[in-house]
Parts: structure tokens; sequence; C-alpha cells
């Protein structure tokens, strides 16, 4: 299995996020990939190949024109309303209910409608690494076109809780959706398996009306867990999308014995979908040790995790989501490739 891969990711690194109403340090760093990196080259899955550069054309299948307009400029937006110096761009105000959702002309009116929370700052580099985020993930998607039985797209910043419109959650491109969307140009039938601890608010969101893209995910009961307003069980979709969004939300502390019904479940739903091609959301936040999670999964399970993945029988492309255990991640992620590709063969 080839891993898509660039260093350019490096360029978005905070050093803080807002969150419980303190700044504390930021979880979502450059040190992610790097780890994930070492170990999968550790293990020799496959060769390590840069990503190519496809324009905005694929990203515009998924996200707004002025979503992408808004986001690629407001380093610089951001500078000229709060001065030269001003390196972090972070909403103060949100259009709740009542207020009328419109971005106005200057950039303080624009953030509120363009994202939905304060734990990802936009910094200067922000752009040029989430762009090349969704380059790794269209490249890897590309491998799959060309017949290979899988890929991994070595993805950061994440993409899952960005919307058509509205970014979050540590996420600016949906890297997945964008993959997703563009393995359906080339004539697949594809379904998106998210794992990520939190719901894919943003994957759902993007094929929600849609009956062509199957989007199932399991994750943390937004009841208690981020992203806090979508991800319920009564979800199913709407329109021509109704019956083609599953939501399998778990409750706090959940360990393989209650995670393995629920991805026995998701693999059968996306196995009735018969698709050509399995977009894999892959979090690793639902690891015992992941400092912002509250799940119990253990190394080991992850290898399980990556051969019940591979029973799905469809040709299968890994975009890495979240997952902040630094000093474990690597060795997780590779496991979820391993099961894979054991129980592939
Ligand atoms: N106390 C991804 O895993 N903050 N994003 C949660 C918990 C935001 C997670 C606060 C978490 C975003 C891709
Ligand atoms: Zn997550």
């Amino acid at each position: 299995m080839k891993t898509f891969y660039t260093d350019a990711h490096a360029g978005h690194a905070p050093e803080q996020e807002f969150e419980g109403g303190r700044w504390t340090p930021a979880v979502e760093i450059p040190a992610r990939a790097e780890a994930v990196l070492a170990e999968v080259r550790a293990r020799g899955f496959g060769s390590i190949e840069p990503p190519r550069h496809f324009g905005h054309v694929p990203i515009l299948r998924v996200h707004d024109a002025g979503f992408v307009n808004f986001l690629s400029t407001l380093t610089d937006e951001w500078r000229r309303y709060h001065g030269p110096e001003a390196d972090v761009a972070l909403a103060s105000a949100w259009p709740g209910r009542g207020l009328r959702d419109v971005p106005t002309r200057t950039v303080e009116g624009q953030i509120g409608h363009y994202c939905f929370d304060t734990a990802t700052p936009v910094l200067p580099g922000t752009w040029p690494a989430a762009l090349a985020a969704a380059n790794v993930a269209l490249t890897a998607a590309d491998a799959l076109a060309r017949g290979e039985r899988a890929a991994f797209a070595l993805t950061r910043p994440p993409g899952h809780h960005a919307s058509g419109d509205v970014y979050g959650g540590y996420c600016f491109l949906n890297n997945a959706a964008i993959a997703a969307q563009a393995l359906t140009d080339r004539g697949f039938r594809t379904a998106v398996l998210d794992v990520d601890y939190h719901h894919g608010n943003g994957t759902q969101t993007i094929f929600y009306k849609r009956s062509d893209v199957l989007t199932v995910s399991l994750h943390a009961d937004p009841d208690y867990a981020y992203p806090h307003y979508l991800g319920f069980a009564d979800e199913r979709g709407a329109g021509a999308g109704e019956g083609f969004n599953l939501n399998l939300p778990l409750p706090l502390g959940t360990a393989w014995d209650g995670y393995a019904p629920a991805l026995d479940a998701a693999i059968a739903r996306v196995a009735a979908h018969r698709p050509d091609a399995l977009v894999v959301s892959l979090g690793l936040d639902t690891y015992a040790g992941d400092p912002i999670s509250k799940f119990k999964l253990t190394a080991d399970d992850y290898f399980r995790m990556g051969a019940v993945i591979a029973g799905a029988g469809a040709q299968t492309l890994f975009v890495m989501e979240g997952g902040y255990a630094i000093g474990d991640l690597g060795r997780i992620a590779a496991n979820v490739l391993e099961g894979f590709l054991q129980a592939a063969r």
C-alpha cells in the first residue's frame, strides 16, 4: 500500500487553541503527521510519494467558491482589519438564532459565518497546508483510479468537520469528501466510513441529500461529545439521500466489546451499498490514551479494525483525520493498515 505525504502540512502549526474558556496547548500539530510517517516508513508497507497538484476544480466540487476565497485570503484580510502583526484569525461573534447569517463586507462578519468553533485558529501557513492535504487525498484517490487495492493519504490538517462552507474542529478542507467526490466523478460507486472519535459533521452535511455517496459514521454520542450539534442516530439523510446516512453514536468509555458490533453494523451497511471505493476517515482518537477523547480502544484493537474494514471488499482509501496521543499515534495508525493488508490478501 502506497502512502501519500508532503511536509507542507507543517505550515499549519498552531501553538494554542481556545477551548474551555482558556488558551490551551494545541493538539493538532505537525508532530502528529511526522510520527505516523516515521512508523509507516519503518513498517515498510510500500513507497511514500508526494502529492500532485489538482488545482481548485476538484475542491470546488465539494466547497463553496465564497468559502474557498475567504479561507485563501483570510490572513491578508485579518491583518488589514487587526494590524500587520495579527497572525491568529479566530471568530469573536457568530450569527446565532434571530441574527442574519450572511458574510458581511469585513472579515469580522465573515469569519463567524464561515467558522463554527474557537478551536480552529487560521495562521498565515494554514491555507497552503490545507490545500496540500486536499492534494494528498486527491493523489491517493487517483492511485485507486489507477487500480491500486488501497492507499493511505497521510493528511493534516484533518478534514471531516469541514462542510461545503463552514470550517472548524481543526479542519478546513474536507480531504475525505474531496477524494470521495473525485472518485464518484470518475465513475466509482463510493461510500465513506468515518471512524474518528468525533462525528464527521462536515462529511455528513456534504453528502446528506445524495444517494450516490453513502456516509456511515461511528463516534462518541453528540449528547456528551464534540461537535455537539450533529451526529445523532435519527439523522438518516434527506430527500434523495434518505437512508444514505448512518450514524452510530456510542457511549462514553466505549471499548472494543462495544465498538466491534457497531463496526460490524457499519461494514454491513457499507457492503449493502456495493461500493467500488471505500473512503475511510481514519481518526485515531478512539484510542484509550488519547488526551481529548473518552473511548478505550487498545493498540491491538486497531489491527482488528483494519481487518474488519477489509471485509467491505472495496478498493479502500484511508484518509487520516484526528488522533492526538502522539507517542502511540504512529503505531496505532500502522496497526490499522497492517490489519487491513493481512485480511485483504
Ligand atoms: N473538550 C478532530 O478530531 N475540541 N477534531 C474538543 C473537547 C475540538 C476534533 C474539545 C475537537 C476537534 C479532527
Ligand atoms: Zn476526532
